[in-house]
């Protein structure tokens, strides 16, 4: 019994030092098995010498990586970090700024100026945060680490077919330290699902080319299903005794069916009338706090980024810019 507990203790050291992957390989090994696979996948010897020359590991991204994910802060006390007056003021300065891009692009893709620049600021602060991490490196760094190898391995032939494809240069090839990239900080297989080049100069640049960044924001909604006669959802005030139950995403009724179970506009006033079909959100930890009708939008919101809270300040944040 001694033996096997041991054992057991030493196959959870490694579990712990490793990540599960006992198999651990030196990063140089590694590396070259990288740069084998992304050859046979057609990724030109060039492109490679420059992109993985010098790759090493970065401490620092495994350091993020293991942070507690946990969240702290309450639904309000993130509306108002990630949304402050001056995040407001900034949008509607941008949308003003680049009315004439923003309109054409969201004639373009049916999606409203609004949430494009809401997205924006929230990604990045209107492009003045992307993240100072080179991304081949942190890629490379969590595809050898053990714990989501699969996933970042996957990003990271992703990511060198961008450089291979002349998009950016390796070393302008910036995000955060999980690899999402520029102003509108896409995984490297979202910017090749979605990216576009709307400047017509044969790279798609989310970095530094706003009508590129501005186009891959709106065709990724576009494509996650967007409707661009609908807005994301709106703040609602529920009747006393309501069935918390139904606040769901899975529970969806149009506008009408929630009016008749007494739910109404914030200010107390009658719901649209039009059959829009939507769900009742709390966000709020124990849904104590304020109550929302979410539309189809939201959900789209969410095939963006999987959390409420998220998709909330892009709703109020569109929402206070304004315009179309
Ligand atoms: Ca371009």
């Amino acid at each position: 019994m001694r033996r096997l507990s041991t054992a057991c203790a030493l196959a959870l050291l490694a579990f712990a030092i490793f990540g599960g992957d006992v198999r651990a390989e030196s990063f140089e090994a590694w590396l070259k098995g990288v740069r084998a696979e992304a050859l046979k996948k057609g990724i030109k010897g060039k492109t490679l010498d420059v992109a993985l020359k010098g790759v090493k590991p970065i401490p620092r991204v495994i350091e993020l990586d293991r942070r507690q994910p946990e969240f702290t802060l309450t639904f309000q006390e993130y509306i108002t970090r990630v949304v402050p007056q001056s995040r407001i003021k900034a949008g509607r300065a941008r949308l003003a700024k680049h009315r004439a891009l923003l309109d054409t692009v969201a004639k373009k893709f049916g999606v409203q100026a609004r949430f494009i620049v809401a997205l924006w600021g929230i990604e990045s602060d209107y492009g003045r945060v992307t993240g100072g991490f080179s991304v081949i490196p942190a890629l490379a760094t969590l595809a050898h680490d053990g714990r989501r190898s699969k996933y970042f391995r996957g990003e990271l032939f992703h990511a060198l077919k961008i450089l291979d494809e002349g998009h950016i240069a390796a070393d302008k090839m910036v995000g955060s330290w999980a690899g999402a990239m520029g102003q509108s900080q896409f995984m490297p297989s979202s910017f090749r699902a979605y990216a576009r080049d709307f400047d017509d100069d044969g790279r798609r640049d989310i970095w530094t080319t706003l009508p590129d960044v501005f186009a891959s924001a709106a065709n990724y909604l576009k494509r996650s299903g967007w409707k661009g006669d609908q807005t994301w959802g709106r703040k609602v005030r529920l009747p006393k005794g309501f069935d918390r139950s139904l606040a769901d995403l899975k529970v969806r009724r149009t506008l009408p069916e929630w009016s008749k179970l007494g739910v109404r506009n914030a200010d107390g006033g009658p719901l649209p009338a039009r059959a829009l079909k939507a769900s009742v959100i709390l966000p709020s930890k124990g849904g104590k706090g304020p109550a929302f009708l979410v539309y189809n939008n939201y959900r789209t919101i969410l095939k963006w980024n999987r959390s409420h809270y998220f998709a909330m300040a892009v709703g109020r944040l569109s929402d206070a810019i304004g315009g179309r």
